[in-house]
């Protein structure tokens, strides 16, 4: 277990601050069991992202992009949320005004009890009628591709490359991270945008940068202040700083 260091910039940040946001990515799940989309053992590997989490890939290939799906939506189903997971929705009860940004779809920060989560990219395990537009939460179809009740085409209700993320979630992230004074990029490569570019408005608007990310991403050279770990052990120390610098 990798025992951190805390700046003295970063002490009067956490016990200062009023105004937090964090950024999560599929490496905050990775402890969890779920495979991230770049690492070794990646999503992607398997499969390459433009092939399959695209509207043109669903269209011309239904079946094999939702027999993607049902594969993830398996492995998902059976895990649960990590200590890194807890460790936001502890610190969420610990800010005035504390904003969670996730790039991920496997819900696992709701289930570790983060009151408000914006999800950018959708949400896995939610499906969505192209023709009546209906949404519902049914696994495990009968018939792969699924039909909605009214016949029409069913679809995951992920944001695919190529296609606009929620306008109103995606402009309160924006806003959130405008207007934060301490912001948290977690787990994530930051090669996806418009997510990746979160941290950098924060840096823009005078936000002190945080990184938690297994190894250097994309966009480490935004950040001022870097932990290279695992978020798992990592987020937990800070919260537990923050709890330590507000009872002193
Ligand atoms: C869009 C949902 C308008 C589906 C996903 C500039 C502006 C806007 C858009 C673009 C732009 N430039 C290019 C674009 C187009 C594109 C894009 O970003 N392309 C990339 C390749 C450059 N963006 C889009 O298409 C977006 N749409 O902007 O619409 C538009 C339209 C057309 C043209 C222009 C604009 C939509 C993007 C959303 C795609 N959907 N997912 C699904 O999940 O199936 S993306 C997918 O990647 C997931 O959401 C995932 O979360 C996300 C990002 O990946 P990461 O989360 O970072 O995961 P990754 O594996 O990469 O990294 C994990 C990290 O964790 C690693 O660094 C690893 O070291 C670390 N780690 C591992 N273990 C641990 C750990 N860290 C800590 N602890 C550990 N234990
Ligand atoms: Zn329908």
């Amino acid at each position: 277990m990798q025992t951190i260091e805390f700046e003295d910039r970063f002490l009067e940040a956490l016990k200062n601050s009023t105004r937090v946001a964090a950024l999560t990515g599929a490496g905050v799940s990775a402890e969890s069991g779920v495979p991230t989309f770049r690492g070794e053992d990646g999503l992607w590997k398997k499969h390459n992202p433009m092939e399959l989490a695209t509207f043109e890939a669903f269209n011309s290939n239904p079946k094999l992009v939702w027999e993607w799906y049902d594969f993830r939506r398996n492995i998902i189903r059976k895990i649960k949320p990590n200590p890194g997971h807890f460790a936001l929705a502890e610190m969420a009860k610990l800010y005035e005004n504390f904003t969670l940004i996730t790039q991920n779809v496997d819900r696992l920060h709701m289930a570790a009890g983060s009151p408000e989560i914006h999800e950018l990219h959708g949400n896995i395990h939610r499906n969505r009628c192209l023709d009546c537009g209906k949404m519902d939460y049914t696994e495990g179809f009968d018939e792969i591709p699924p039909k909605c009740a009214c016949g029409g085409r069913l679809r995951p209700d992920v944001v695919w490359f190529g296609e606009m993320l929620p306008a109103e979630t995606l402009e309160k992230s924006m806003l959130a991270a405008h207007n934060s004074e301490l912001f948290f990029t977690i787990g994530t490569s930051g090669a996806i945008y418009p997510a990746a570019g979160l941290p950098g408005v924060a840096k823009k608007n005078g936000a002190l940068v945080v990184e938690v990310n297994l190894e250097p991403s994309e966009i480490s050279h935004v950040c001022d202040i870097k932990y290279h770990g695992k978020s798992g052990e990592i987020l937990p120390q800070i919260v537990n700083k923050i709890k330590e610098l507000r009872q002193s």
